[in-house]
């Protein structure tokens, strides 16, 4: 891992510098104001996150390190992983390091199987995959080097070697996860000539005669990897590090909040919706049957899983990305043929909505339906993949965050009173 901790080492010295040259000088500066209405509705809008690894303009979606979604997806996940980490793409050779380092690390202890085969039945594979990352928490270098007394200087490095450590290994947990909690046999032993995404794929056992899977998934776990500091799972995982919790911690907290049904688990939540309708209409629905299942879903007082987002106001362009794959390999397929009709309706129906502020697909629209024709039909799964992915984006937030030494996270809150008082209703 020379190579990578050597860059890192050089960039991470810069930027520090340069950020604390730029907080001296231009630290009091406003650069956003808060309404009550925000503080009570999320902190929609409210600028007072750092996040370098990537960004989410609501008309463009996201950019890693500059870099639009768009151009990126042909590349490998662990190619994003760099990215992310280094604000660079790697050369043959560093990503050559990249994909060693974590062949080496992948193997699972044998305790994480132990516990994850005493969980009970019927316990939901996000459970399953949050609690085996939590228990290695034994296994974090950073909590031993704290423990021993290291500098603040040195918190990045082994908070990289956790990442690492994590990352090799969750391919195979997930993996592990599928099999047991849904009777696939036994678990399948990792290889070690195979890239990161390809691994995943063999030790799921799922057939992939033509490794149009493969593909997929290397698409899906690039995808999903880091959108900006300010959703759900990427913030409780960065307020959990910012306590110095090592990063066994913080990704579990923080994918416990992707479990959610208005976060990663809309995924999940998608898919039934969409099989619901071609389960009610005895097939792919016509587009005035769609039309009125989706007022129905809204008149019920429900979401419509998919659509909408807190910070998109455009087509989520990860959402174009699985299209365009759905379109190139499986044109034919019914669930993805209703996923390219509900998109025909859905929006349209949304903006009648009026408090409705983005009517048009998140990445959860679609990704579901190309995982079904790929034989993967359990969608109580399809959040560990996301959380696989996601992982990339948590941990290299992560390191940054203790590459730049920032602060433990708290921001003010009030009673309801104080604002009352604030704002002088009282
Ligand atoms: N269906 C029905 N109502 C919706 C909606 C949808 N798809 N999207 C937004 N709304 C509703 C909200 O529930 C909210 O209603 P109330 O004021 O009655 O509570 C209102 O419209 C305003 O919401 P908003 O400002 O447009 O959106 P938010 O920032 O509050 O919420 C999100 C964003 C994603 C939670 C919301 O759009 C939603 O629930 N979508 C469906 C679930 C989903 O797909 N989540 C995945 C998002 C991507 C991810 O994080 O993985």
């Amino acid at each position: 891992m020379e190579m990578l901790k050597t860059k890192l080492s050089k960039k991470f010295a810069e930027e520090k510098a340069d950020i604390s040259a730029f907080v001296k000088q231009y630290g009091d500066k406003e650069v956003s104001k808060v309404t009550l209405a925000q503080a009570y509705g999320g902190l929609r809008g409210v600028k007072g996150l750092v996040c370098d690894t990537s960004e989410v303009p609501p008309d463009k979606g996201l950019i890693i390190r500059g870099i639009e979604l768009k151009y990126l997806t042909e590349k490998l996940p662990e190619e994003i992983l760099y990215l992310l980490l280094t604000g660079e793409l790697p050369k043959e050779d560093e990503l050559k390091e990249l994909q060693q380092e974590l062949i080496k690390r992948q193997n699972v202890p044998q305790y994480v199987w132990d516990v994850l085969n005493s969980m009970p039945e019927d316990s939901h594979p996000m459970a399953m995959f949050n609690t085996a990352i939590l228990v290695m928490q034994r296994e974090s270098i950073f909590a031993k080097r704290y423990a021993e007394g290291m500098k603040k200087d040195e918190y990045w490095e082994p908070t990289l070697e956790d990442t690492l450590n994590i990352v090799a290994k969750l391919p195979g947990i997930g993996a592990y996860v599928y099999r047991k909690r849904f009777n696939k046999g036994p678990r399948i032993e990792p290889r070690t000539d195979v890239d990161w995404a390809q691994n995943f794929v063999h030790m799921l056992g799922l057939p992939d005669p033509n490794g149009e899977l493969t593909k997929l998934m290397r698409l899906y776990l690039t995808l999903h990897c880091d959108h900006e500091g300010g959703n759900v799972s990427a913030y409780s995982a960065a307020t959990i590090n910012s306590a110095l919790s090592d990063l066994y911690y913080a990704l579990s907290g923080g994918l416990n909040g992707l479990a959610g049904p208005l976060h990663g688990l809309a995924n999940q939540e998608c898919l039934g919706w969409i099989l619901e309708t071609m389960e009610k209409f005895g097939g792919t629905p016509t587009e005035e049957q769609l039309e009125k299942f989706a007022w129905d879903t809204l008149n019920s007082g429900k979401v419509i899983p998919g659509y909408g987002h807190a910070v998109l106001r455009i087509t989520d362009p990860r959402f174009d990305a699985f299209l365009a794959f759905g379109k190139k390999y499986m044109q034919d397929d019914p669930v993805f043929l209703t996923v390219e009709r509900v998109f025909n309706v859905v929006p349209n129906v949304l903006k009648q909505v009026q408090k409705i502020k983005d009517p048009w697909p998140n990445v959860d629209a679609g990704s579901g339906a190309l995982l079904y024709h790929y034989g993967m039909t359990e969608f109580s799964y399809y959040t560990v993949l996301f959380s696989i992915s996601r992982a990339l984006g948590i941990c290299s937030q992560a390191v940054v965050a203790r590459a730049m030494g920032y602060p433990i996270t708290r921001p003010k809150s009030l009673p309801t009173a104080k604002f009352k008082e604030l704002v002088g209703a009282i």
